[in-house]
């Protein structure tokens, strides 16, 4: 048997009083914004006659998340962090601020502190036995074209099997987090290794949630930027290596065409000889 009790008075008072309406401290857009979500979720209950079972069975997956700190990860999975991008782009757009490389999703797994270095750093330490070494270079030009120089750059990424130091705790200190200033003509170049996708830890609460509908938790090969420099707009953005199976299958949503790179393979012996492995390119 169904009922319907959301539009009662009753049920519309007593929102009324558990958002705080007529209490006089508290905040006010707090208020508002968590009778609107209460509200959403009582009609939702009422709507697909939610049982008390998958009520609590709902608690309980929020509390797993919440104590494997994991709201961080279903957040994109469920395509928040995407559609706030979105609304970004949205206000860029609105205030005619355009050009220059798109940004895409933070994700969770930034860390701050990594160590800091001018032109050029070694992101690696070595350790990743299966770590093909990579070289990244770039040049951070503002929106009319001109190099900038002593842009910070921050990068991480992950490695070869697709973990991330401080997550994944066999791996050293900021290892593959590096920030880099740029030279005087803008550029940076960073010594480091392909990474491999990320993918959700199997039968964790984010892995639930995917599997319940049916998704998987795979992100493709990438590799996370922050770019910044006074008097400039603040970039939050990712590359992706080009040919990964889930470049356009992202359980995160922050593939972008513009940032899928394809990266140039060299076995050339004098070419990757004449790269100085613990400096800029020659
Ligand atoms: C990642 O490495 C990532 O970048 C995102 C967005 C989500 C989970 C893991
Ligand atoms: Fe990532």
């Amino acid at each position: 048997m169904t009922v319907k009790i959301f539009d009662t008075p009753e049920v519309q008072d007593f929102l009324t009083t558990v958002a705080g309406f007529d209490q006089d401290g508290g905040n006010e857009r707090t208020k508002q914004i968590m009778h609107r979500l209460l509200s959403d979720l009582y009609r939702l209950i009422d709507d697909f006659d939610v049982s008390e079972e998958e009520y609590w069975s709902a608690v309980n997956l929020l509390n797993a998340l919440g104590s494997q700190t994991q709201f961080g990860l279903l957040s994109p999975g469920l395509g928040f962090d995407h559609y706030l991008d979105m609304r970004q782009d949205a206000i860029d757009a609105e205030a005619k601020r355009s050009g220059g490389t798109p940004r895409t999703i933070e994700g969770p797994l930034y860390v701050a502190g990594a160590p800091q270095a001018e032109g050029f750093a070694r992101m690696d330490d070595g350790q990743d036995t299966d770590g093909e070494t990579m070289w990244l270079t770039g040049q951070v030009r503002d929106v009319e074209g001109n190099p900038v120089a002593g842009a910070k750059v921050e990068i991480w990424h992950a490695n070869s099997k697709g973990g991330y130091s401080f997550f994944d705790q066999t791996q050293s200190e900021y290892n593959l987090r590096r920030t880099i200033l740029t030279d005087s003509e803008g550029r940076y170049t960073a010594r480091s290794i392909i990474p491999s996708g990320y993918g959700v830890p199997v039968g964790a609460p984010t892995d639930v949630v995917l599997k319940a509908l049916g998704r998987h938790g795979e992100r493709p090969a990438h590799i996370h930027y922050f770019v910044s420099a006074p008097g400039h707009q603040h970039l939050t953005t990712q590359i992706n290596l080009a040919g990964d199976p889930y470049t356009f299958d992202d359980f995160a949503f922050a593939t972008r065409e513009e940032l899928v790179v394809p990266a140039r393979r060299s076995e050339d012996a004098a070419e990757i000889a004449s790269r100085q492995l613990d400096g800029p390119f020659a």
